[in-house]
């Protein structure tokens, strides 16, 4: 594999402190999610895959899977394939594959984490007619790179998996297709995993696993902040909460604390004070319904070309082009 980009304007390690100064400023005090994973995180995120209470990524894989031949029946040839996240590789694995048997194909998968994007690389390295390139930068800033990268002529294909699109706040997720539509050309394709609405219970049990996977993966978050940003959280004196949102129709993660206490985060420069039953609030995961994902489409200069669900646990993968 190739890096394409990795420079950043100000250093990854700088941002985390600021965010996290920031976001425990605020009077509802919240932390971003993309700062789940460092190694642990991942790891963690991996095993909640395996939960059979978690039925997102099986969903995913299951429709991905299913319908490889539809779907890239549906794209155009030549193709340049951008990913939003490098995942696992697992799942992109069955779409490049297929896309392949036509041609040589040109992966750009983009991802913040350097580790995320040696072990896709090194899951994918085995397909043939597969050029690896991977971006080191924000989603944006790499979609970006990607498409000033493009020869003329070619096809962009960009896959937004895994439904990690509901991980944005209300009107945030549209906001950011407007954004990826803008880095595109006319006839340009977007595939978008979302996750569906389903009974509240389960959806509850994805994220309040009986193993207490999800609770440790929330967790996490607060002894990277120790082990990187010199933070002092007691880990003991916070718990998981998942609990879900009816007028957002969206599973919260928080970390509540049990106690009144106080912590520091020396490279934050931060000291702050949280009440017994205050919460951080750490993730929105947003559960969609298909009319909502047509109108997600449309606001961002889409068309839903074709939609493909899985029944088993309610999933969609969306073929959006680009108007
Ligand atoms: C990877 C963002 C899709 O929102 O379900 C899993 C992350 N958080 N369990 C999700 C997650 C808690 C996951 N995404």
């Amino acid at each position: 594999m190739t890096m394409a980009a990795t420079a950043t304007a100000i250093a990854p390690q700088e941002q985390f402190a600021s965010d996290v100064r920031s976001g425990l400023a605020k009077p509802r005090k919240e932390l971003p999610s993309k700062y789940f994973y460092d190694a642990l995180g991942s790891a963690l995120f991996e095993a909640i895959c395996l939960l059979p209470e978690y039925g997102l990524t099986r969903a995913d894989e299951r429709v991905l899977s299913r319908n490889t031949r539809e779907i890239v029946g549906r794209i155009p040839h030549p193709v340049l394939v951008s990913e939003l996240g490098s995942g696992s590789g697992r799942k992109t694995r069955q779409i490049l594959g297929a896309l392949c048997k036509r041609g040589p194909v040109s992966y750009y998968p983009i991802e913040i984490s350097p580790k995320a994007l040696a072990s896709c690389a090194a899951e994918l390295d085995d397909i043939d007619c597969l050029s690896i390139v991977g971006i080191e930068r924000e989603y944006l800033d790499g979609l970006q790179t990607v498409a000033a990268a493009r020869p003329p002529g070619a096809h962009l294909l960009v896959l937004f998996l895994g439904s990690t699109i509901g991980n944005f706040d209300t009107g945030a997720d549209a906001k950011f297709l407007r954004e990826v539509r803008g880095k595109l050309r006319p006839g340009d394709s977007l595939l978008l995993g979302t996750d569906l609405v389903k009974r509240v219970d389960v959806m509850l049990e994805a994220y309040n696993d009986s193993l207490g996977v999800t609770a440790a993966f929330n967790l996490n978050l607060l002894s990277r902040i120790n082990r990187e940003l010199e933070g002092d959280f007691d880990l003991h004196q916070f718990e998981h909460l998942a609990r879900f949102n009816d007028a957002t129709s969206s599973v919260e993660m928080h970390l509540l604390s049990k106690r009144r206490q106080m912590v520091h985060v020396r490279q934050s420069g931060l000291v702050t004070t949280f009440e017994e039953g205050e919460t951080i609030w750490t993730e929105t995961c947003h559960k969609y319904t298909c009319p909502e994902i047509a109108r997600l489409a449309a606001a961002a200069g889409f068309r839903v070309e074709a939609q493909w669900v899985d029944e088993t646990w309610p999933f969609a993968e969306s073929l959006f082009v680009a108007e």
